[in-house]
């Protein structure tokens, strides 16, 4: 986990050093606790000894980016990576769950280089804007008090509040480039478009 970490964050930077905007704003990760693996198991009826391979997101990274095109473009960049596998794909942005969940989920098969040996690991990432994050982290707590039988006004209140939530990206992609410029500018005291040669040549060395 902590290498998937350092490696996901290390694309954010990269970017950076490049005084480019990261299509990545954050990454977090975690590995599923135990109570949920089990009851997890229960549910979906997995084995113990089908554990590791039936069970994708016991490691679980999470990709938070500004606006819905990033993730089409981390999800390339992630295609790409010769250190990791894709296995599965899943667009719950265009698709979304019945709850108004949207994030794009990437299973991927990643070698651990154990004193043991080589172990194939699964990770499940979780790309998705800051507003698909602010509604799946407070539809999550939630869940934990209703144990995922919402009362039915709630259940269409937050499906009205994931279209919002989905509304708010689609608008700020609009706007994407007006935004774009006034980060640039907050960060580098200038517009992309107005760099020197020599500051662009700098850049290229880097
Ligand atoms: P910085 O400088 O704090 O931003 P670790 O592996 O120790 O770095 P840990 O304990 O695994 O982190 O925590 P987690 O939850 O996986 O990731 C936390 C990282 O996500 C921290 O960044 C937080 O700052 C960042 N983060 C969490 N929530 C938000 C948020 O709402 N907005 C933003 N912008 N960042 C958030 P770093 O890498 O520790 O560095
Ligand atoms: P955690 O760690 O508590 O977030 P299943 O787990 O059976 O629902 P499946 O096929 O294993 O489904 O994987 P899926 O649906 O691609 O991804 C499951 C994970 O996506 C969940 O993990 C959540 O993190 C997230 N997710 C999916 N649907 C919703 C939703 O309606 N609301 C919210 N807030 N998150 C959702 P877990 O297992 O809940 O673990």
């Amino acid at each position: 986990m902590d290498e998937l970490k350092v490696k996901l964050r290390g694309m954010r930077k990269q970017f950076q050093n490049q005084n480019q905007r990261p299509p990545i704003e954050f990454v977090t990760g975690r590995v599923k606790p135990v109570a949920s693996i089990k009851e997890k198991m229960t549910r979906r009826h997995v084995s113990e000894e089908r554990l590791e391979q039936d069970m994708q997101d016991i490691a679980g990274l999470r990709i938070m980016c500004q606006f819905v095109e990033d993730i089409y473009q981390v999800v390339d960049l992630l295609r790409k990576r010769s250190d990791m596998t894709i296995l599965e794909e899943r667009d719950y942005i265009h698709n979304e769950k019945p709850s108004g969940y949207r994030s794009y989920h990437i299973v991927i098969e990643y070698p651990v280089q154990m004193v043991t040996g080589e172990k194939r690991i699964l990770a499940e990432v979780q790309v998705r804007t800051l507003a698909m994050n602010f509604w799946a982290t407070i539809e999550h707590s939630l869940n934990y008090k209703y144990q995922g039988a919402f009362p039915e006004e709630l259940s269409a209140r937050l499906q009205r509040a994931a279209e919002a939530a989905f509304k708010l990206d689609t608008e700020m992609s609009e706007i994407r480039e007006e935004i774009q410029e006034a980060q640039h500018l907050f960060s580098y005291g200038k517009a992309p478009t107005e760099r020197t040669d020599d500051e662009s040549k700098k850049d290229d060395q880097r």
